[in-house]
């Protein structure tokens, strides 16, 4: 009897919670981002849960306690940090977006930190970096406007893919190999993982900002 109560124990704890992921959100230096809020969808065969990200040191656990993993289809990740836009934007990076545009120096830096400013470069999020990126953030600077009006102040991506991508010897003139980086779910195979996303704060082409 004490067996068969100890086998249902056991088959109950394998079948509800126990999975163990973890999220850790860095920027292109792979430093970890502090202030910030992680919440995560859970997307399963009974319902969709909204549950709060537990902060574990610089890293964040996922709780699936409640949840009967067998029931898991996938999970979303919801990083939130829309505050402070002006944050480690300054007329450098104001410099940095001029010379960039005008073609006047060579990138110094890993791949990962070009793409890193790269996509900092594109405040208005249209995918590309133009003059009208340097007027909105000189407005910004300048008090003319509050925020990036069609962006947010930080874009998260999925920092395995976009490694991936950045291995490509021609990734600058191939963007789809950077398709699906800012597609922040991943499937119930991913319960059990380590998970790191690269955070990249809109205008920060320096990538000061953590
Ligand atoms: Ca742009
Ligand atoms: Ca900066």
């Amino acid at each position: 009897m004490k067996n068969l109560m100890l086998l249902s124990a056991f088959l109950l704890s394998t079948l509800i919670g126990n999975a163990q992921t973890t999220v850790c959100l860095k920027n292109s230096s792979e430093l970890f981002i502090n202030a910030i809020n992680l919440k995560y969808e859970v997307k399963t065969t009974n319902g969709n849960f909204i549950l709060d990200a537990v902060k574990d040191g610089a890293c964040f656990t996922l709780n699936f306690d409640n949840i009967d993993l067998s029931t898991v289809q996938d999970f979303t990740l919801i990083p939130e940090r829309d505050i402070a836009p002006l944050n480690c934007v300054s007329t450098f990076d104001l410099v940095l977006m001029r010379r960039h545009i005008l073609r006047l120096e060579e990138f110094q830096g890993t791949d990962l930190e070009y793409f890193s400013f790269l996509t900092a470069a594109d405040v208005n999020g249209n995918g590309d970096i133009t003059t009208f990126d340097l007027v909105q953030t000189r407005q910004l600077i300048m008090s003319v406007i509050a925020d990036f009006p069609t962006n947010t102040s930080w874009n998260f991506y999925n920092l395995a893919l976009v490694k991936e991508g950045i291995q490509s010897p021609n990734w600058l003139q191939n963007f789809q190999l950077f398709n699906g980086v800012s597609d922040l779910s991943f499937s119930s195979d991913q319960l059990d993982s380590q998970i790191d996303l690269l955070g990249v704060k809109t205008g920060d082409l320096n990538g000061a900002c953590q």
